[in-house]
């Protein structure tokens, strides 16, 4: 997780579960990700802990350990499998999230059958070696104008201070990693992005 907490991932997830979180994805890249088994069995302990607080578990870029513990959904990039093919793999009704950085890849997710896009880095991220150049929130507007059924999670660089803009732009969501993973009170952390959230989407 690239961050304070790394020694302690699940207590991290319980935490942000306890906060608030309303969807986990699983995002386990980088040199010392963990492979085969191993994790598989991290995965499916994530997935205990999502079950717990009926929050959706979705696992990024490994269709097959999604599909062999039964996820609720998969994320893929565009360097990842084409999501196309995700879908007709994953079925109609398991959540299909795919990150796109142009409009023209917001259409083919669409038509893809993506249940919502990731798009970003909306600012500079520490989280990410290979991120894109900071986008800002220009193209979220783009996209949400284009296409206002189709819900945008805003993603890079995102904190309770700066994710107002990213709302106000059309974004449904926010994804996280590092105002999560490295607060030090990460229960707390959640709900005050929770409340941002609240906030600009009007529930409570
Ligand atoms: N994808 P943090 S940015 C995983 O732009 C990821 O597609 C990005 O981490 C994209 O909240 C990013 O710590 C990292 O900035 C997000």
């Amino acid at each position: 997780m690239g961050s304070v907490n790394a020694d302690n991932p699940l207590s991290v997830l319980e935490d942000a579960l306890k906060g608030g979180i309303t969807c986990f994805q699983l995002r386990e890249k980088g040199i010392k990700a963990l492979q085969g088994n191993e994790k598989k069995a991290f995965a499916q302990s994530c997935q205990r802990l999502c079950a717990q607080y009926g929050v959706p578990f979705i696992v990024n870029d490994d269709v097959e350990l999604a599909i062999e513990i039964k996820a609720d959904g998969v994320h893929v990039g565009q360097d990842d499998a084409c999501a196309v093919e995700v879908r007709k793999k994953i079925g109609p009704t398991k959540i299909l999230g795919v990150s796109v950085h142009t409009v023209e890849e917001a259409k083919a997710a669409k038509i893809a059958g993506a249940d919502y896009i990731g798009m970003g880095p909306v600012y500079a991220t520490v989280s990410k070696m290979d991120a894109k150049p900071v986008a800002g929130t220009k193209m979220i507007q783009e996209v949400s104008g284009l296409y206002p059924d189709l819900p945008i999670m805003g993603i890079g660089g995102i904190t309770a201070t700066n994710a107002g803009p990213v709302f106000q732009a059309g974004a449904s969501g926010i994804s996280v990693i590092s105002a999560i993973a490295a607060a030090k009170d990460v229960e707390n952390a959640t709900l005050e992005l929770k409340g941002v959230f609240l906030q600009w989407k009007g529930k409570s």
